[in-house]
């Protein structure tokens, strides 16, 4: 008997997928590939029920005779292993990121005398309203606060990207892109404190107080489902620290990053070229103590961000520090680095690493740029944060049109570099 292959990636079954089975069971016995966690968040969106449960659901349907796992977007290992005479799939997949795969799949087909099945997309009100249901539910604070540390256990590294309002939050949401056959977008969003004040037109002093802080949080939470790490600046008074763990666990944010340092915060980019007083071990750690303290689920994650490499203070410092505050039961750590040069976080890395292998290790690779997320992973780091190229790309773009209209007394010259109406008015989801 001859074998059909396809790959679901749902956790709701609708009339589209029965439809892909009963188009399957004409051609022969029907495999189903229930694609990995792993693969799954590379490519559309967070599973919210495990890939275990993903396998019964698919084995329970009618016209199933076989579940298997396949662990990556491309087909090539699992049809490799199952060589099945035909592949069934939607047409959906003709254009955008998956047709890359596609015509891997007809390459791979093409080359043992397999053959390709495309049936008409399902696409109406009902179809349309599970997939809105699903991802709508990964919006919920219930399952966005704990996807942080879900990713951590998925990902080899998980990539966070800057967020500052509803639009770079969409950005954050859908950005993805096909490369060697495989989908690649970002896992996370970080609301970094630079680019919100930026964007307010106000300096990195933590000026821009908590509420407005949350208001910017609050209008990338209303179009996005990814994971929020906050840049919490110095957390302020523990007293009140405490206070906006509780605000922050509510609204579903899954993480905040505190730095030691205290008084006048300035951005650690500017490094000892102006006066910045790091916090003393002690308080600092009185400060995590008792955000954990307050803390009232177990998802949420408070981060400790180290300061010593950039203000100067030594290797040494920056260990002791960073034991010190696991100690006091921060969720991860974070150090930072203002040199060129990657050596001293992968040293640090290295040694924070010998003794402590589980802790979470962040960070933001904005000035020493030229290392690769696989690199760092490599290093024991489990966040990336790109932490400003969203704001800094952005700026001398909008800088650049307004000084060529101002110059050419009209808009014509610059209408090659903008974005098409068409287009701006359909990034935004109509309910
Ligand atoms: C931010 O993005 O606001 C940060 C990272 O805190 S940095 O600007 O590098 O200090
Ligand atoms: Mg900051």
């Amino acid at each position: 008997m001859k074998t059909v292959y396809t790959c679901f990636c749902t956790e709701m079954i609708h009339e589209g997928h029965r439809n892909i089975l009963r188009h399957a069971s004409q051609y022969g016995r029907v495999i189903v590939g229930a694609l990995s966690d792993r693969a799954l968040i590379r490519y559309n969106r967070f599973p919210s029920i495990p890939q275990e449960d993903r396998i019964k659901l698919y084995r329970s349907l009618e016209g199933v005779d076989n579940v298997v796992l396949q662990d990556d977007m491309g087909y090539e290992d699992v049809l490799s292993l199952i060589r099945p005479d035909y592949v069934i799939h939607g047409d959906n997949w003709k254009t955008g990121p998956e047709a890359a795969i596609r015509e891997q799949v007809l390459q791979k087909l093409k080359a043992y005398g397999g053959e390709l099945i495309e049936v008409p997309y399902t696409s109406n009100a009902h179809t349309r309203k599970i997939d809105r249901q699903l991802r709508e539910k990964l919006a919920m604070p219930e399952y966005r606060r704990k996807r942080l540390r879900q990713l951590i256990g998925i990902c080899p590294v998980v990539k966070a990207i800057e967020a500052h309002s509803g639009l770079t939050g969409l950005i954050a949401e859908k950005t993805i892109i096909e490369q060697d056959g495989q989908l690649d977008q970002f896992d996370a969003m970080w609301v970094s404190s630079l680019c919100d004040s930026t964007a307010k037109g106000k300096p990195d002093i933590e000026l821009v107080d908590m509420s407005s802080r949350l208001r910017t949080i609050d209008d990338i939470m209303e179009v996005t489902t990814k994971p929020i790490i906050l840049d919490g600046d110095t957390g302020g008074m523990a007293e009140h620290f405490i206070y906006n763990v509780r605000t922050l666990e509510r609204m579903g944010v899954s993480a905040v990053i505190i730095e030691d340092k205290k008084g006048l915060k300035k951005n650690s980019l500017f490094g000892n070229d102006v006066i910045q007083t790091q916090d003393d071990i002690e308080s600092f750690s009185a400060k995590i103590r008792a955000a954990k303290q307050a803390q009232l689920t177990e998802d949420f994650m408070i981060i400790a961000r180290i300061e010593s490499l950039i203000l100067e203070r030594g290797m040494e410092d920056a260990l002791t520090r960073a034991a010190a505050f696991v100690e006091a039961g921060a969720d991860g750590v974070m150090i930072h680095s203002r040199k060129k040069d990657p050596a001293e976080i992968l040293d640090f890395c290295d040694r924070f690493r010998k003794t402590d292998k589980t802790t979470p290790l962040v960070v933001v690779p904005s000035s020493f740029n030229t290392i690769t997320e696989a690199e760092l992973a490599a290093h024991g780091v489990n966040i990336v944060i790109y932490a400003n190229q969203l704001t800094r790309s952005a700026f001398p773009a909008m800088q650049k049109t307004a000084e060529d209209i101002l110059r050419f007394h009209r808009a014509k010259e610059v209408d090659d570099r903008l974005m098409p109406i068409k287009e701006i008015i359909t990034l935004i989801d109509e309910l």
